[in-house]
């Protein structure tokens, strides 16, 4: 069984995509019965939807709300937690998934880059924080208010919207020795280069998944298989 190790000096970075959650029976994007496979990400993920049919978006992302409840963090989320115990500040967690998996396993030192399931905001950008907003919507008209009397939209970045906490993530990939990547097909940017990023940055990379993503070539090491059967013996810390 292949292993990584993590010696007393490195600097962990992991980043994350939907197939981490996979095994907690959340569905991905590409698979074949996968999100996209049911939905038009025009029609659900971008602005413009949100624009033309603010009914349709809150009816797909209270959906993904009610799953996303309903889900328990796998053993990969638990390693994870486990490894960020032990590594202290030299540990750092991006994930591009909206769900709260990676808080409910216990991480703790992580961003959301693409947005929260469990948070909204501001329609008209008031300039006001994102609310915690669990609530699953059963029409627009239910759909909460912000305090200035706007409509509330899912704290969510569509595509063509700017990811958040870029300046962190930047600074964390330019001082990590080892970056980890799990469960991402490696087809939406940003996310997708970080690898070389951490490549030029001198790091370690290493891929686990199932099949190999479309950035396969950035990695120095790439452990095929389901994460939550590799991640619980993957780390040798020394
Ligand atoms: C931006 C929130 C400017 C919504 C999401 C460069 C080139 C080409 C295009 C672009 C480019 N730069 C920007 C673009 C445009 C666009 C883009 O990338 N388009 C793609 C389609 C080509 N990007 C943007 O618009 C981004 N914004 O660029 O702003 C900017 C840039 C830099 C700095 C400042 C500003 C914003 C994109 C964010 C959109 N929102 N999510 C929601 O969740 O509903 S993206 C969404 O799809 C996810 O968050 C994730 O990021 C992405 C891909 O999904 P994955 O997580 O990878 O899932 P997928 O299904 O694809 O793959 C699952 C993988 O898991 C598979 O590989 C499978 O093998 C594996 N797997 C399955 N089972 C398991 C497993 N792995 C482990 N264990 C298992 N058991």
């Amino acid at each position: 069984m292949t292993t990584i190790s993590i010696s007393l000096t490195d600097r962990v970075f992991v980043l994350t995509g939907a197939g981490i959650s996979a095994e907690s029976g959340l569905p991905t994007f590409r698979a074949s019965d996968g999100l996209w496979a049911g939905h038009r990400i025009e029609d659900v993920c971008t602005p413009e939807a949100l624009e033309e049919n603010p009914a349709l978006v809150w009816e797909f992302y209270s959906m993904r709300r009610a799953d996303g409840m309903k889900a328990q963090p796998n053993p990969a989320h638990i390693a994870l937690a486990e490894l960020e115990a032990k590594l202290g500040d030299r540990f750092f967690l991006c994930t591009q998934n909206v769900d709260d998996l990676h808080e409910r396993a216990g991480s703790r030192r992580l961003v959301h880059m693409h947005g929260e399931l469990a948070r909204s905001r501001c329609e008209a950008e008031c300039g006001r924080p994102p609310v915690e907003d669990r609530a699953v919507y059963r029409s627009l008209e239910e759909v909460g208010r912000c305090a200035c009397g706007a409509r509330l939209r899912p704290h969510i970045v569509f595509f063509g919207e700017t990811p958040l906490e870029m300046n962190r993530i930047e600074q964390e990939i330019a001082r990590c020795s080892l970056m980890v990547v799990i469960g991402t097909s490696g087809s939406v940017y940003p996310a997708a280069g970080f690898v070389n990023w951490a490549r030029h940055a001198g790091a370690r990379t290493a891929y686990v998944g199932p099949e190999r993503p479309l950035n396969a070539a950035a990695f120095t090491i790439i452990v095929e298989g389901k994460a939550g059967e590799v991640l619980p013996e993957l780390f040798q810390l020394s």
